[in-house]
């Protein structure tokens, strides 16, 4: 089952960009970053509050023909996935597919942090993105 909302992911054009407006606008800092090649981002990770909830996870395009770059050349910035924490990442995938929805990935493929995740199709989930992430 879902544990609890994992980040809520906005896709940004420009990464130090975004990191300067939401601490300066927010005053939300970055926990973590790093480049996922496989995925094509730069993204970096925003504590809200005392930093135990949920993050927001800002994504940048690594490169021009990346899912992030994709969304951003068709809806503009913005929210682009809502993400839960799951204990195994097979089995909830597992279960979702069971009940005839669309998984992305046949295997998890590596999440921020070292995780396991895998994606539910839009179009399969009301047209919202949502992932899965099993941490590391
Ligand atoms: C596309 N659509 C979306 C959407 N992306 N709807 C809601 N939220 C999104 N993010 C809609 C789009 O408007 C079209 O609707 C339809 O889906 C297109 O479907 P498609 O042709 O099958 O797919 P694409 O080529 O538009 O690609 C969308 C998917 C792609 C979701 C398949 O973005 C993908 O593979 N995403 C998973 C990987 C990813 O997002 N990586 C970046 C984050 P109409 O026009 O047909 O109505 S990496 C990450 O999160 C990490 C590292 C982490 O958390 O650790």
């Amino acid at each position: 089952g879902l544990l609890r909302i994992d980040h809520v992911g906005i896709a940004v054009a420009d990464l130090d960009e975004a990191l300067r407006f939401y601490a300066e606008n927010f005053g939300l800092h970055c926990v973590h970053q790093e480049t996922n090649e496989e995925q094509g981002v730069r993204e970096a990770m925003l504590g809200v509050g005392d930093g135990s909830g949920p993050r927001i996870q800002l994504l940048a395009p690594a490169r021009p023909d990346s899912a992030i770059a994709k969304f951003i050349d068709r809806s503009g910035p913005g929210l682009q996935q809502l993400a839960y924490t799951v204990a195994d990442v097979e089995a909830a995938a597992d279960a979702l597919r069971a009940r005839g929805l669309r998984l992305l990935y046949d295997t998890p493929k590596r999440g921020t942090a070292g995780s396991r995740i895998n994606f539910v199709h839009p179009k399969d989930a009301g047209g919202v993105l949502v992932e899965l992430v099993e941490p590391a």
